[in-house]
This record gives structure tokens, C-alpha cells and sequence, in this order.
């Protein structure tokens, strides 16, 4: 009990942070919001008193992840990324559910952590919406909780931070690419969303809608959920195909899917990519989506990167020695294009950027 104590007295200083993650580049933190201090700020070294001899030898901490399933590359680089870095080498219990895209399964995870009174929680929402109720049952139990990669539409007051890319940006992002690629020609848009309620699917799509408000030359004839899975992304293709024929763009809300439709346009005979009749813009920046950037079947690749956990350590580092933690971290991200694309908004791919990426 005398963690959670440390952990209270440390959530008292705020600040924002950026941090790199292209890939291959070292993580930089810059501080974005200057600090907010609150009423009751608790010295540093008052908390770290608090914490008896033996806790500050640093034990093993349990950390408890709530993961969102396994429907993707991004996710798998995501929870392998998790594993590596909250191992019994560095000094965590780590124990990992995988929730299997399902919000109850999800939901019961957490519950369970609380029971087994984790030290920390780490939750990576499958949707944002229901969080508010588990949340003030963790913040009751003394538990401090980390939302990441997603986000949470629930009281930030109930967590301690959240961690994760900025899905608006990256949706604006491809629209802007997009605007600058067709130069004022019409466009016909498919769109193949991520899963329905989910903050990557709700911050892309509301950032790519904010750029094709802009272009009154540009329709989006429809947009439905893949659910970020390749079978999603080919399913959702077959039937566009047969309801559109006059479509010249199709957004993939993540490298899977956009496996999925091409499959599905390679079996309708529709050509894609720089050579072909439809472009193709994905986003997470995978390996094996930048390999077919690098090829040029996808036109253009907004990066997410997966590789987040160390961040996640750091804060919960920060609130072991009763530091002032960032109430966000924004993963940074970048865009890729590809070859014969030049782009204010993305980097040409080339073998070597490939062969540079971390995941
Ligand atoms: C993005 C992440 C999304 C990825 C998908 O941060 O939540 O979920 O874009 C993954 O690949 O399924
Ligand atoms: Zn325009």
C-alpha cells in the first residue's frame, strides 16, 4: 500500500511531452504545455520518504496490460514491444490479456487486475466509450492506471496518463497528401475504417474529413469498418467492388486491411499503386506495408509506431520515485510515400529507409 501512497503524492505536477518514434530515430522529449501545478503539490522527496526501505530497493513491479487483441501486425509489434520491456530482467511481474477485440473480455481484465492488486494497469481501450465506472473501481482500489495507444472518452481525473499517437494528425495527415498528390483533380473515395468506436478509427477519420471538406471536387462515396483485420479489409473491398465502379481512391484505416483490398481488387482485375487506376493510402507504416509503399502498391503510408512501451516504464518509473509525470504523451509520427512521389507531408521510400525501420 505504501506504493500507491508514493504513486498519489507524485501525480501532482503535470506537464505535456512529445516524443520521436520514427522508426528508427531515438525517442526525443521536448516539453509541449508549459507545467500546470496543482493546489496540493507534493514535494518530490516528501513522497519518495514515504516509500519504507525495503519498496525503495525496487521489488518487482506487477504490472497488469489490458491488451486489445491480436487483429494486426501494429498490434503484435505493440505487444511483443510490451513483453520485451516489462520483463522480469527489468524488474516487472507483467500480466498480459490479451482481450481479443472484445470490450467485455477487456473489461473483465482490468476487474481481475484490481483483484490481484496490481501494482499498475495499463489499458489500451479497444473503444473508447464505457471506461468511466472500472476506472473510478481502480482509482478506489489505490491502483493507478496508464491508458495507451488509444485513448478513453472517460474523466482524465481517473487515470494517470495517456500515452499514444496523435490518430487526427495522422488522419489529416493522408488527407493533405492526398490534396497535394491529385493537385485539384476529382476524387471518388472508398474508405475502409478500423474498428468502430476505437480512437485510431475515430481521430483518422475525423482528421481525413476535415482535409476533404475542403475539396468540394472530392466525394467520399462510403466508409465501413474492416475492424483493422486483413479479412475485414478484403470483406469490406468485395462489397464496395460491387456496389462502386467509379472509385479512384481507397483509405485503409491500417496496413492489414489494406491487404485485404488489394487482394480483393487483384481478384476484380482492378489495378492500385503508383502504376495503377486507384491509389491506395494506408496508415501504421508496418514493415510489410512499407515494403509495399517501397513497391509502389500503396501510394502513401501514415506512420503509427508501436514500439510505445518504454514510455509506458518511464512513467511508471516517474511515479515510483514520486516524480511529475506528462498527463499525454504523443507518439510522433511521419508519413511515407512511394518512389517517384515527392511530398512536403512524407519521406520517398527507399530500400534503405526500409531497411532502417525498427519494425
Ligand atoms: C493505432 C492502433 C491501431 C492500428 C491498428 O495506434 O490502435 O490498432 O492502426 C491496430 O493496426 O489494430
Ligand atoms: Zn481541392
Amino acid at each position: 500500500m505504501k506504493r500507491k501512497l508514493a504513486v498519489l503524492l507524485a501525480g501532482t505536477m503535470v506537464m505535456a511531452s512529445l516524443v520521436g518514434c520514427g522508426g528508427s530515430d531515438a525517442a526525443s522529449t521536448e516539453t509541449a504545455a508549459p507545467a500546470e501545478e496543482t493546489a496540493e503539490e507534493a514535494p518530490a522527496e516528501e513522497a519518495a520518504e514515504e516509500a519504507p526501505a525495503e519498496e525503495a530497493a525496487g521489488d518487482t513491479i506487477k504490472v497488469g496490460f489490458a491488451q486489445v487483441g491480436h487483429e494486426s501486425d501494429w498490434r503484435a509489434a505493440n505487444t511483443q514491444n510490451y513483453q520485451d520491456t516489462f520483463s522480469a530482467a527489468n524488474g516487472y511481474e507483467l500480466s498480459f490479456v490479451d482481450a481479443d477485440n472484445d470490450n467485455a473480455v477487456q473489461l473483465e481484465a482490468v476487474r481481475t487486475f484490481i483483484q490481484q492488486e496490481m501494482d499498475y494497469i495499463c489499458i489500451a481501450p479497444i473503444e473508447t466509450a464505457g471506461w468511466d465506472t472500472v476506472l473510478q473501481e481502480a482509482q478506489d482500489a489505490g491502483i493507478p492506471v496508464l491508458i495507451v495507444d488509444r485513448s478513453v472518452d472517460a474523466d482524465p481525473s481517473l487515470y494517470e496518463t495517456q500515452i499514444g499517437c496523435d490518430m487526427v494528425l495522422e488522419g489529416e495527415t493522408a488527407g493533405n497528401w492526398l490534396a497535394e498528390y491529385l493537385n485539384g483533380e476529382a476524387a471518388n473515395i472508398l474508405v475502409i475504417e478500423g474498428t468502430v468506436g476505437a480512437s485510431a478509427t475515430l481521430g483518422r477519420t475525423e482528421g481525413f474529413n476535415k482535409v476533404a471538406a475542403e475539396h468540394s471536387e472530392w466525394t467520399i462515396l462510403d466508409s465501413q469498418s474492416g475492424d483493422f483485420t486483413q479479412a475485414g479489409g478484403q470483406e469490406v473491398m468485395e462489397s464496395f467492388i460491387k456496389s462502386y465502379s467509379d472509385f479512384n481512391v481507397v483509405v485503409c484505416q491500417n496496413d492489414n486491411e489494406a491487404y485485404g483490398a488489394m487482394d480483393a481488387m487483384d481478384a476484380a482485375g482492378i489495378t492500385y499503386g503508383v502504376d495503377g487506376d486507384v491509389i491506395i493510402i494506408s496508415y501504421d507504416a508496418t514493415h510489410d506495408g512499407l515494403q509495399y509503399t517501397l513497391d509502389g502498391k500503396i501510394n502513401c503510408n501514415v506512420e503509427c509506431n508501436p514500439l510505445q512501451a518504454e514510455f509506458a516504464a518511464d512513467v511508471i518509473q516517474k511515479l515510483e520515485a514520486g516524480e511529475a509525470i506528462d498527463p499525454v504523451t504523443v507518439v510522433v509520427d511521419q508519413a511515407f510515400v512511394a518512389p517517384g512521389i515527392t511530398s512536403q507531408y512524407a519521406t520517398t521510400m527507399t530500400q534503405e529507409v526500409l531497411d532502417g525501420r525498427a519494425y
